[in-house]
């Protein structure tokens, strides 16, 4: 067999970096960083010598398993690929003809793989049902976005070859950064997040290039490094907004040329503004009135300017959206919307041409009646059916422009899924299929997760390790991770670049990609003629023809593409939105019933919303601070990553916790109304001492039990035990729950 280097690109989070894989007589020897790829250009994370750990891991899923025992008793038999598949199907079309096909729903993580293949197979079979943590992770934003100024603002690109990623990066990124004189980094930490964007930030910082603004409740590296430090409390950020733009409107900082031109509903927002001045805000957000003015006026004068919105903007529960439309607002007045250093929009060049994932996954093919079907929609209008229709209109005839795709856009909201599947009501949800997620860690309120997914008649989990959430399934299937399949990203649509590796190594045992289930699936419940790309591979193939080439030539001659900068675009073809303008006053908002202009809301439990609950549990809980070491749930049986954080740790103010009995590095009781778990106790002299903060969320323990009830340790350090996902917590529009909440912190007796 000999010796070879393959081209693949990393898939342990969606930057999709660029690695050399050495591979030796079919064993993968060597894994190290590609100089060549053009979005990452060798500059990794160190998850990525990782890699050889992972593939050969002990406890990797090899074959397909069938559950004997009793739901979660943790016994199997072998099963092959086909009949599991085989039952599935048949399974699949009992409950379609009994309830209906909207009784399959569907669970999708953070991009891992290829959701659209999902959408597709779920398109054509009837149901409109997919959950995500893209309702408080990145889709949500998106769709704001697109709401707001017709497509998603993304960091601009004038150096040689583009650098990001999604999410907070993608708005942010280092090549733009040679002209960029401010970023402001938003409930966002990059250190762990995203170490190689944080690699830019501090050298521009270091050299005096930028200057910083850093709005977080915990002093981070990059508050640290700030100009700026902004601790707010937790779930304010909605008011701090607000109190920005009432600055830059006062002060007459904004662009008068780009408001009065490109945007409809300024006199409005002027008014709306003019009570969040910077004293009330700061009572608000406990934060300095004086401090928030200078912010201000630093972020609107520095120009150009990003900002880098972390995942936190998406995770405050009812004021969510409109926390996002005041900072797509704040871009839009302050000239920094698609311009050389600021945040640019769109896709261009061969990029655009691409096929995308809004033609791959089918939504044409789901009938209206189906649509109007979707579990959540007579509550949250915006990021289901009823909002995505109206964002898949504007964007036609608009060539820069991207239509989202459903599983980007279309999302049921998790907290109502999982009380149908409870009730039976509106109707039964009595199928599940969770692929690249780990449901019962992901979501919050657990215990009415693990009740849902309980109820289930069928329960399919298509994982890398046997988790929690499989641990409850009737078909576990093994996954075939990135050294065993091609990685294509992104083209979603979302960034204006491509990068595509090929797959390194066959896959081990009877792991099998994502696409292979779809397909398979599909195939034998009579979709076969819409599954006409035997592999993924073929897939590419069909997807790169429009810019002639085939995944293989794409990934040996050009290993990527980067659209070209265009600015000002709108100049040409006005905004994708049904104004052709900015929004600050939302049609799209307005027509679905929701409030058109952005406004502050305190979060559903707070001190000032509940000061009898306050009374009980008196600390403001935020959660899920990104580790370097981990990737959500992932990584916990990866010793080499354990090794350095073996114990899930909760930050505590030291004064707060020397009152309450708690030393560092003891073992503490975090209690809400719903339940309790235990986490090692950080004490730290910078956090406000009314606030604590669980670090990474998605703790379980491979290392224990898995059959019931123990699960892997799940009810024992898993945050989202005990946080709540009542939809009336929700943000009303997109359904997006909140991470945070109010809590009391005791020390563990041994
Ligand atoms: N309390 C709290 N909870 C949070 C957050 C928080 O900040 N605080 N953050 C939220 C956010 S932003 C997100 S995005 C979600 C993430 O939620 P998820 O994306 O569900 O993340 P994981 O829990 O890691 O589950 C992913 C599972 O998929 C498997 N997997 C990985 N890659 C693949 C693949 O290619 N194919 C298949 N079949 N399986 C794969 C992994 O082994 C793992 O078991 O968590 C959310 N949960
Ligand atoms: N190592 C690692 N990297 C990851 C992931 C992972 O699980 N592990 N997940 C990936 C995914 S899917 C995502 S979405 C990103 C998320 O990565 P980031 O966007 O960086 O999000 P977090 O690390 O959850 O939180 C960022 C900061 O928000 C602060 N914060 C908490 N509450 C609030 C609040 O109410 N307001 C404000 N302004 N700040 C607050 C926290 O203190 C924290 O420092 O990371 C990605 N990268
Ligand atoms: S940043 Fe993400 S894609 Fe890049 S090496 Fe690290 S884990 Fe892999
Ligand atoms: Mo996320």
């Amino acid at each position: 067999m000999g010796k070879a280097v393959k081209l693949a690109n990393c898939m342990f989070c969606h930057r999709n970096c660029g690695a050399l894989v050495h591979i030796e007589d079919g064993q993968v020897i060597k894994v190290e960083a590609d100089p060549n790829q053009p979005m990452s250009r060798g500059n990794v994370c160190h998850k990525l010598p990782t890699a050889i750990e992972f593939h050969y891991h002990a406890d990797r899923l090899k074959h397909p398993l069938k559950r004997i025992g009793d739901r979660g008793e943790g016994k199997w038999e072998r099963t092959t690929w086909e009949q599991a598949l085989d039952e599935i199907a048949e399974k699949l079309s009992q409950l379609k003809k009994r309830y209906g096909a909207e009784t399959l729903a569907m669970g999708r993580g953070t991009y891992r793989t290829y959701y659209w293949a999902a959408s597709r197979f779920l398109n054509l079979f009837g149901t409109p049902n997919m959950v995500s943590p893209g309702t408080i992770c990145f889709c949500n934003t998106w769709a704001i976005h697109q709401a707001t100024y017709g497509a998603y603002a993304m960091p601009s690109s004038h150096a040689p070859a583009i650098k990001g990623g999604t999410h907070a990066e993608t708005r942010s990124h280092e090549s733009l950064l040679p002209k960029t004189k401010c970023v402001v980094i938003w409930g966002f930490n990059p250190i762990e997040s995203y170490p190689v964007v944080w690699r830019s930030y501090l050298k521009q910082k270091r050299e005096n290039r930028i200057k910083v603004i850093t709005i977080d409740p915990r002093r981070t590296p990059a508050a640290k490094e700030a100009d700026i430090w902004l601790r707010i409390r937790p779930c304010t950020d909605g008011a701090l907004a607000m109190a920005w733009l009432n600055v830059i409107i006062e002060e007459e900082l904004y662009d008068r040329d780009f408001v009065e031109k490109w945007t409809i509903g300024f006199d409005e927002l002027k008014e709306r503004v003019k009570n969040y001045t910077p004293e009330k805000v700061g009572e608000i957000t406990w934060e300095d009135a004086g401090k928030i003015r200078e912010a201000a006026r630093v972020y609107a004068e520095s120009k150009p300017a990003q900002l880098a919105m972390g995942v936190k903007q998406d995770q405050i529960g009812r004021n969510s959206t409109q926390f996002i439309r005041a900072t797509c607002i704040l871009r839009a007045i302050t000239g920094n919307l698609d311009v050389p250093g600021g945040e640019s929009m769109g896709l261009s060049g061969d990029v655009a041409k691409v096929v995308p994932d809004c033609e791959m996954d089918l939504h044409e093919m789901l009938p209206p009646e189906q649509r109007k079907k979707q579990l959540g929609t007579d509550r949250f209008r915006f990021l289901t059916w009823p909002g995505h229709e109206m964002l898949l209109n504007q964007t036609k005839g608009v060539p820069y422009a991207s239509p989202p795709s459903t599983e980007y856009s279309c999302l049921t909201p998790q907290p109502v899924l999982w009380r149908a599947m409870v009730t039976g009501k509106p109707y039964p949800v009595r199928a599940f299929i969770a692929q690249g997620t780990n449901t019962l860690l992901q979501a919050t309120s657990t215990k009415l997760v693990y009740k849902a997914l309980k109820s289930l008649e069928l329960l399919v989990v298509m994982d890398y390790f046997m988790t929690p959430t499989a641990m409850l399934a009737d078909y576990v299937l093994p996954a075939a991770d990135w050294l065993e399949r091609p990685i294509v990203g992104p083209i979603g649509g979302s960034r204006n670049y491509i990068v595509a590796g090929e797959r390194a190594v066959e896959p081990e045992y009877e792991r099998q990609d994502d696409y292979y289930f779809w397909r398979e699936l599909g195939v034998r419940v009579g979709q076969g003629e819409h599954w006409p790309w035997k592999t993924l591979e073929d897939v590419f193939d069909y997807r790169f023809k429009p810019i002639g080439y085939s995944l293989e030539e794409f990934v040996h001659k050009m290993r990527g593409i980067v659209g070209s900068p265009e600015f000002r675009k709108y100049e040409t073809y006005g905004f994708a939105t049904p104004s052709k303008k900015v929004e600050i006053h939302s049609k799209i908002f307005e027509e679905l019933g929701y409030d058109p202009l952005p406004d502050y809301e305190e979060p559903a439990d707070s001190p000032v919303s509940t000061p009898e609950l306050a009374k009980d549990y008196p600390l403001i809980l935020t959660t899920g601070g990104r580790v370097r070491y981990f990737y959500h749930s992932e990584f916990r049986q990866i010793k080499s990553m354990r090794n350095q954080h073996p114990e899930p740790l909760i930050d505590i103010n030291t004064d707060t916790a020397r009152k309450l009995g708690i030393m560092d590095g003891k073992w503490v009781w975090i209690e809400t109304p719903v339940g309790r778990v235990k986490k090692k106790a950080k004490l730290n002299s910078h956090m406000d001492p009314k606030v604590v903060h669980t670090q990474q969320h998605g703790w379980w323990f491979p290392e224990e039990p898995g059959e019931e009830p123990n699960l892997f340790g799940l009810w024992k350090s898993n945050i989202n035990v005990v946080l709540d996902d009542d939809p009336d917590k929700c943000d009303p529009m997109t359904g997006g729950w909140p991470f945070m909440g109010m809590c009391r912190v005791y020390p563990v007796k041994e």
